[in-house]
């Protein structure tokens, strides 16, 4: 009697499983080819091909939508700062300005611009922070800042309903450095007006006379060296978002 095991493939079923996993293979890299063809050449979306952009803006969502302004940065004692504190950027920041003679525009309405002096910043409560400050470029440091709360500062000059607004733009006297910001992470009481660093006058190259410290983001975010600051419901003109980096940029 001839007993044929049924369980066992035949050579000729082997081969064609053999082929037609080759088959597949190569289906499977002809995918992924024409999904990158495709990807790339997608139109851009602010430096970015879009699809990467969706991606950017679903993570803001989740992440800003899940953002609670009263969850504080870690902070550290003052020991823990730094006294070298690095300089990195200097977009719009160049030696033709005077800190002495600066004041800040604040665009309260098209056409409603308020100027305001460092003296009447400085005669604000001081807030000072130690935090660990995070560049995007993969570097951080933990450093001392001292400034004037930024909630401080709208409720001082009567500013409170500006804070209804989605987003802040910020941009350097010469305009060549800007940043938006969601009002939210403004909010978040550790964000300052910074004219402080180590306990002394913020450095000519870190800013002075005033800059920005917002904790809850990365470095590309604090401004410094702040010249006009206005209020939008739409995003702002975001200088490193315009060069592919994503506007939300929290941490
Ligand atoms: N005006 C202006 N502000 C700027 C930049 C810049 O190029 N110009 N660079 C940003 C980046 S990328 C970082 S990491 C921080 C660095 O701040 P620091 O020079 O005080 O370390 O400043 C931010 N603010
Ligand atoms: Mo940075």
């Amino acid at each position: 009697m001839e007993s044929k095991p049924n369980n066992l493939a035949t050579d000729r079923q082997v081969r064609r499983r053999v082929i037609f996993s080759f088959i597949g293979f190569f289906i499977f890299i002809g995918l992924v080819y024409l999904a990158f063809r495709w990807l790339y050449h997608t139109p851009d979306a602010a430096g970015v091909h879009a699809p990467l952009r969706k991606g950017y803006e679903v993570n803001e969502k989740i992440f800003g939508g899940t953002f609670n302004k009263n969850t504080l940065v870690k902070t550290y004692p003052l020991s823990a700062a730094t006294t070298h504190v690095r300089v990195n950027g200097d977009v719009g920041m160049g030696e033709d300005f005077d800190p002495k003679t600066w004041k800040m525009h604040l665009v309260r309405n098209v056409g409603d611009t308020l100027l305001i002096s460092m003296a009447e910043i400085k005669a604000l409560p001081k807030t000072e922070i130690v935090f660990d400050f995070k560049c995007i470029e993969g570097w951080s440091q933990v450093t001392h800042w001292g400034g004037v709360k930024f909630t401080d500062f709208l409720a001082h000059f009567g500013l409170d309903s500006l804070a209804a607004y989605k987003y802040i733009g910020l941009q350097t006297p010469d305009k060549a450095y800007y940043v938006g910001i969601d009002m939210n992470s403004m909010l978040q009481p550790q964000t300052i007006l910074c004219y402080e660093m180590n306990g002394k006058p913020l450095p000519y190259d870190q800013g002075a006379p005033l800059r920005l410290i917002i904790p809850v983001k990365y470095g590309i975010k604090h401004l410094k060296r702040i010249g006009t600051m206005f209020f939008s419901n739409t995003q702002p003109a975001d200088y490193w978002a315009e060069r592919g980096y994503d506007f939300y940029s929290g941490h």
